[in-house]
């Protein structure tokens, strides 16, 4: 049977207004040997996921990767998979994506095909996921390998269209990336369009560098923000960032809350 655990905390999370924070690992970059001390920080900081995957993996180190985390701590981990090849089975869930701001039959539906059957038989716990790329004012690998043309930075809506769509659809999520390594995060004033469209919960990601740009992405509606570049140029960057997303609706004061 599978878990449905992640699905109805990201539900909650909209319902109740509380806000998550996900860091992105990418199995190729990551060492392992320092695997214990991020997530000795991940836990202190109160990391709600780990995400994995990437757009191109080429070293075979999901599993390891994932069970290297798994080994030091409960934090839930869910593949953020660029292709079938990087499924693992080790994973607590997968974000099941269909690239819907994309016009890529094979990221819309041609390798879900291929996934379904394995997932079928797996205990992972099965998001589906429309993912949405907003163009985040430099190529980044994900338009690069998904050969699609991202959102344009200022059209907001087109990214609420697509996403209501996702929703209609019967998507679970939607997640709006701007790429990893995005020379600037999504517009809040996209995201709060898009999040005042949706029922379903959104997740955020790409370009957030710094507790500011992650709290201005939760006050606008996400409800779960997506770090990886950042986080592995400065681990430390972990604990302000993650400070930034949970003290959204609390009464800790922040400096750069207007
Ligand atoms: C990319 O949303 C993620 O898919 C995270 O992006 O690596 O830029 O934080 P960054």
């Amino acid at each position: 049977m599978q878990s449905t655990k992640i699905d109805s905390a990201l539900k909650s999370a909209k319902r109740t207004g509380k806000k998550q924070f996900a860091v992105l690992i990418d199995p190729d970059k990551v060492n392992l040997k320092k695997i214990r001390q991020l997530t000795d920080l991940a836990v202190r900081s109160q990391v709600d996921y780990f995400f994995i995957g990437g757009s191109l993996v080429v070293n075979n180190s999901t599993d390891s990767c994932i069970e290297a985390i798994q080994k030091y701590c409960d934090i839930p981990t869910v593949l953020f998979p660029g292709h079938p090849v990087q499924l693992s089975f080790q994973a607590d869930a997968i974000l099941f994506l269909s690239l819907i701001s994309g016009r890529n039959p094979d990221l819309l539906i041609g390798q879900h095909v291929i996934a379904a059957p394995l997932l079928k038989k797996s205990s992972l716990e099965v998001l589906p996921t429309g993912y949405i790329l907003i163009d985040g004012g430099a190529p980044t690998s994900v338009t690069y390998m998904s050969n699609t043309t991202p959102i344009p930075y200022n059209k907001p809506g087109i990214a609420v269209c697509t996403a209501l769509a996702g929703e209609m659809l019967g998507l679970q999520l939607i997640y709006m990336d701007a790429g990893s390594g995005a020379s600037r995060p999504i517009a809040p004033s996209m995201i709060r369009e898009v999040s005042k469209s949706l029922s379903i919960p959104l997740i955020v990601g790409g370009g957030i560098r710094c507790g500011e740009d992650a709290y201005k992405a939760v006050a606008a509606g996400a409800e779960v923000i997506v770090v990886g570049n950042a986080i592995e140029k400065d681990p430390i960057l972990l604990q302000e960032i993650s400070k930034a997303i949970h003290s959204y609706g609390t009464s800790d004061v922040l400096p750069y809350v207007s």
